[in-house]
């Protein structure tokens, strides 16, 4: 009995250092496979501590990968695409909150940031750190700091890495001003900021490999998971009924 209950608190003692020294999360090694596109089918990065690096791939033309992360330190929070080795292809990233609605978008890094941070051209980057005047609302993009950065606060949130030409959508709207300036961090249109994440527009053939980089943000803790898996379940028994 006690022989067993030694072996059983060494083997728990192993699962938590494996938990705190696991600061990345792989696509496939950590995720079983292709992450999803939409907050349903999107990988919940559950785990605990700091979450420094997600890395995956388009595997096919098209594909968008979705993750939950729970940003908590909202301050402080970045993610980003690294260098054109750590990202192949040219990317796009997108924030949501945790009920999918639209957040901010970035196609290629302000200038600032990237020689900054060292992200490579046509790279992206969302989050604070930037000059003022590059977030811009989709409603005015050509209008210096027309936007205001900000997350609401410490939570569970929506990360998406696609190819540039890939936009997230309600119906066929689309969230964000995808054309010039490429360079600038963008928030919704303001038609579209209640409207949950509902597909993806553009079209891709383009595949790779990346690498996102984040700054405050962490695993996403099991209650929290366990409510953003219920979303998905949910989102599930809706289909079903729709189906019907
Ligand atoms: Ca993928
Ligand atoms: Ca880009």
């Amino acid at each position: 009995m006690k022989h067993a209950q030694l072996w059983l608190s060494s083997m728990a003692l192993v699962a938590l250092t494996a938990v705190a020294s696991a600061q990345t999360w792989d696509e496939i090694a950590n995720g079983g496979g292709d992450a999803g596109d939409l907050p349903g089918t999107a990988q919940v990065v559950v785990g605990s501590g700091p979450l420094t690096q997600i890395t995956g791939a388009l595997q096919t033309g098209g594909d968008v990968d979705l993750f939950a992360i729970f940003i908590s330190d909202p301050a402080n929070f970045y993610a980003h695409t690294g260098s054109s080795t750590a990202t192949t292809f040219d990317s796009k990233l997108h924030l949501f909150d945790s009920a999918g609605r639209p957040l901010w978008m970035n196609d290629d890094a302000p200038s600032d940031v990237a020689t900054s941070l060292g992200i490579g051209s046509l790279r992206s980057y969302i989050g604070g750190g930037s000059a003022a005047g590059n977030y811009r609302s989709s409603d005015a993009p050509g209008t210096a700091g027309s936007a205001t950065w900000g997350l609401t606060g410490p939570g569970v949130y929506y990360l998406a890495i696609s190819h540039w030409s890939r936009n997230s959508a309600t119906g066929t709207s689309q969230h964000f001003h995808s054309s010039s300036p490429y360079n600038a961090i963008k928030s919704p249109y303001a038609a579209q900021a209640v409207n949950v994440l509902g597909g993806w527009v553009g079209s891709s053939t383009t595949t790779g490999t990346y690498t996102i980089f984040l700054n405050g943000a962490s695993f996403v803790p099991e209650p929290a998971s366990m409510l953003a898996l219920g979303a998905g379940l949910a989102g599930l028994v809706g289909l079903r009924r729709r189906k019907k």
